[in-house]
């Protein structure tokens, strides 16, 4: 590997070791793993042909991967070797692996789920393709100036990526607008704009490296290079016009992952991935099938939210106007191709496009939408209208053009059928079915938390990274002392790495004894960041009033990205920020509490703090998490959850047990009940004299006294209208908070508690999501014999 790295740096990069820069180390190091994934890649490609599989084609405007180095190396089996080779070369490994860009192609959970579902289609040897887009600008970073969050151009692609190879010759053009022409029941778009997408892509290597699948982006390139013509008559705007739109379609990933957009680039951007996979996936398709009938037994397409549901009346597009289909038999046949996904029940998240621009952009596509809309009209009157007052909603083109609509989590499921959906379920009973969501015990134990998993393999051997239910083993360990405290002592490694890092990036000396409470996800009004630091506030309040009273000191952690335009996230944002100003500057209460927030979260951020965490905040109000896969990371890793019946939570708390999971707060069903009660926040809060007390401080600008009118906006609304219900949750949460306070002092039991919940949450691999899919949805198998049973 040695020998291998050099070669790189001078054959790959053109440097020799003398006046190599830390960034030619690690691309060095990165192209050598990249080579060792080559045969295993090579040959999963050639077996799916040879075998004529079945492939899955995973369609996500995100794919929120990270950094990759540790990854690769792990999966297959050479961290030890590459960190050898690295020191004989005189370098640090860690120093290589922490110069990778982080690649945040994604929001959020979305973009994450991807990302470690496409770690399991591999590890499992599911042929699969992953599609998306090569954004030039990833997700922004994240700065605070004055507690408020700016946001900065992401540059990830400014240094050459390691790991994708350019495939100019894997190119499709894709068009827009234009008008359709019809001749003898024949309809024919021309379109006015074309762009070429072309992909880029990046191996995919599973576990021990075994099967190898393709992430393949598509970056946009204009059709016509350079208009010299006008150049030479001085027209320099007009000669690269369209290389303007089609730098334009991959510029940026949209920052928000939960509103309409409104842009008519987002639609393009989407039109622009999708057709660009179908056209890849219909060549793949005939380079071993003669009749396009067959699709169905070659291709499973499924739909990462409602992004990429163009996607069915596209292939309709290609089945009638160019293979010669009936309209009904393309629909038919597409939608046999096709599952979706939802994410969120959030009505504003749920995707609209004004009719008027989707039939500006795509005519071709808003006849067949129409066509869709009649044939379910006449098979099923009075069904969920897909064209509805001027919009053609995504989420019922989705669900109508797929043969399974999943949810992400059994809670979630059960939503979907009884609101958003509901109307559709019942003429369609069987069509939505549950996926619970999993994470890749990959990267979430074995890569972010050396100690444990160390201590883990040491204790039941490896198999658990491929077969992540074999940690129930450790359960009877719970009753180990000596055991209890290899498991704590790893904890305790990593929380001081955390609070080194903390000192060092954030300039706050944090005590590696306190207990680390941590919240970290998108900031969102219901994801409820404002309920922890409004008790936050509370908990200072009595600490400082009474510091001998036996407190558990404790360090709250936030991390996360508000969307540009979501104001009242923002406000929280700041809140936390100028709370933690003055909290942590209060020499009464400085060794029981501290703030941190630091800026710029993302899946490396994540790394570091998951494993360090004692307790994972999962408070969202109940009915509005789809699902959180961060619950799931940081119950794996053996921290307590504080959390509502939401999303996952659920679940989580059935495999770990009541008693090792601090549950708080209103039901889903109970919400909307207390919902209907005039005045019910105002209600809650009267009755609560702590939440005044905070309310009151933050409204006088006890935390902003340069400008004390600055959240009477934030806190008017939690008197008047509260809709996420944090009036109504505050004391449930605050006691539940004390409860855990109380389990912290005795260490032994938390660490059985802890443990348990390692031990118990094998269940949330995503392998064993990809398993469900594969046998509910996607009706493919596993190219590696014997790995899906
Ligand atoms: O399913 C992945 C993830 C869930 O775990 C989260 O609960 C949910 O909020 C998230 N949804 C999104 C936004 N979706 N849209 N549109 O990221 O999905």
């Amino acid at each position: 590997m040695k020998d291998d790295i050099l070669a790189h740096l001078r054959y790959s990069l053109g440097k020799d070791a003398g006046h190599a820069a830390i960034y030619d180390w690690r691309m060095a190091l990165s192209l050598t793993l990249r080579d060792r994934m080559m045969d295993s890649w090579f040959q999963s490609t050639k077996t799916s042909y040879d075998r004529h599989a079945k492939r899955v084609y995973y369609l996500s405007m995100e794919f929120l991967i990270g950094r990759l180095v540790e990854d690769v190396a792990a999966n297959l089996g050479l961290v030890e070797e590459a960190r050898a080779a690295v020191a004989e070369l005189g370098q640090d490994y860690d120093l290589l692996v922490k110069d990778e860009p982080d690649a945040a192609l994604g929001n959020g959970g979305l973009g994450r789920l991807a990302a470690c579902f496409m770690d399991s289609l591999a590890t499992l040897g599911i042929p699969a393709m992953g599609y998306g887009i090569r954004y030039e600008h990833g997700l922004f970073e994240q700065d605070f100036v004055e507690g408020q969050q700016i946001e900065k151009p992401e540059t990830w692609l400014q240094q050459r990526h390691a790991w994708e190879f350019e495939r100019p010759e894997v190119s499709y053009k894709v068009g827009f607008g234009g008008h359709v022409h019809h001749h003898e029941g024949k309809a024919q778009w021309h379109p006015h704009e074309t762009v070429i997408a072309t992909a880029f892509d990046t191996p995919v290597v599973g576990w021990q490296g075994r099967w190898g699948n393709t992430l393949r982006l598509w970056s946009a390139r204009p059709q016509k290079e350079f208009d010299l013509a006008s150049f030479n008559r001085g027209d320099y705007l007009a000669a690269s016009r369209s290389e303007a739109l089609a730098r334009t379609i991959c510029r940026v990933l949209y920052p928000d992952d939960t509103t309409e957009s409104g842009k008519e680039l987002r639609l393009k951007q989407e039109y622009f991935f999708t057709a660009a996979s179908i056209k890849d996936l219909l060549r793949r398709f005939f380079t071993d099938h003669d009749d396009i009938r067959q699709l169905p037994d070659a291709a499973a397409i499924q739909l990462n939210d409602t992004h990429p549901a163009i996607a069915g009346p596209e292939l309709v597009r290609i089945l009638a106007d160019e293979h010669g289909l009936e309209m009904a038999e393309a629909i038919d046949l597409a939608r046999r191709c096709l599952g979706y996904t939802n994410h969120t029940l959030l009505p504003e998240a749920l995707e609209r496009w004004p009719e008027w621009l989707l039939g500006r952009v795509l005519p071709r596509h808003l006849e067949i939408i129409r066509a869709i809309e009649a044939g379910q009209q006449a098979q099923y009157p009075g069904s969920p209208r897909i064209l509805d007052h001027g919009n053609v909603n995504m989420g019922e083109l989705a669900f109508i053009m797929a043969h399974k609509v999943n949810g992400v989590s059994a809670l979630h499921t059960d939503l979907v059928k009884s609101t958003v959906f509901a109307d559709l379920h019942r003429i369609h009973p069987t069509r939505i079915v549950n996926q619970t969501n999993g994470i890749t015990p990959r990267r979430w134990l074995h890569g972010c938390n050396p100690a444990l998993s160390g201590l883990i393999t040491r204790e039941i051997g490896e198999g658990w990274a491929a077969d992540l239910e074999q940690l129930g083993a450790l359960r009877t360990r719970t009753g180990d002392p000596d055991f209890l405290r290899a498991f704590m002592a790893a904890k305790r490694t990593n929380k001081e790495r955390l609070s080194n890092w903390v000192q060092d990036h954030c300039g706050i000396a944090i005590d590696p004894d306190a207990m680390f409470d941590v919240q970290i996800k998108r900031i969102h009004e219901y994801k409820r960041q404002l309920m922890n630091i409004l008790e936050t506030i509370a908990l200072w309040n009595e600490m400082h009033a009474n510091p001998q009273a036996g407190w558990t000191p404790r360090v709250k952690i936030f991390g996360g990205k508000a969307a540009p335009g979501y104001h009242v996230a923002k406000e929280i944002i700041r809140l936390i920020n100028d709370v933690a100003a003055v909290v942590n500057n209060d020499p009464v209460t400085k060794d029981l509490l501290k703030i941190v927030y630091p800026p710029n979260y993302n899946v490396t951020m994540a790394e570091l703090l998951i494993p360090a965490a004692d307790l994972s905040e999962q408070i969202s109000t109940a009915g509005k998490e789809a699902s959180g896969t961060g619950n799931m990371k940081f119950a794996l890793n053996g921290a307590l959850t504080i959390g509502t019946l939401d999303g996952a939570n659920v679940e989580i708390r059935e495999h770990v047990g009541a008693e090792n999971f601090f549950l708080f707060g209103l039901t889903a069903e109970e919400v909307i009940e207390r919902r209907s009660h005039h005045g019910y926040a105002r209600a809650a809060i009267e009755q609560s004299p702590r939440m005044q007390k905070v309310l009151a401080q933050i409204a006088e600008g006890r935390f902003s006294p340069q400008e004390p009118g600055r959240y009477h906006g934030l806190v008017g609304n939690l008197w008047d209208h509260d809709h996420f219900l944090v009036s109504c949750d505050f004391d449930s949460y605050f006691d539940t908070q004390r409860r855990a306070d109380e389990a912290f002092k005795h260490q032994a039991t938390w660490a059985a508690m802890a443990l348990s919940n390692t031990a118990s949450v094998g269940w949330f691999s995503s392998d064993r999501t990809i398993r469900g899919y594969a046998r509910d949805i996607w009706n493919v198998h596993s190219a590696i014999d014997g790995q899906l049973e």
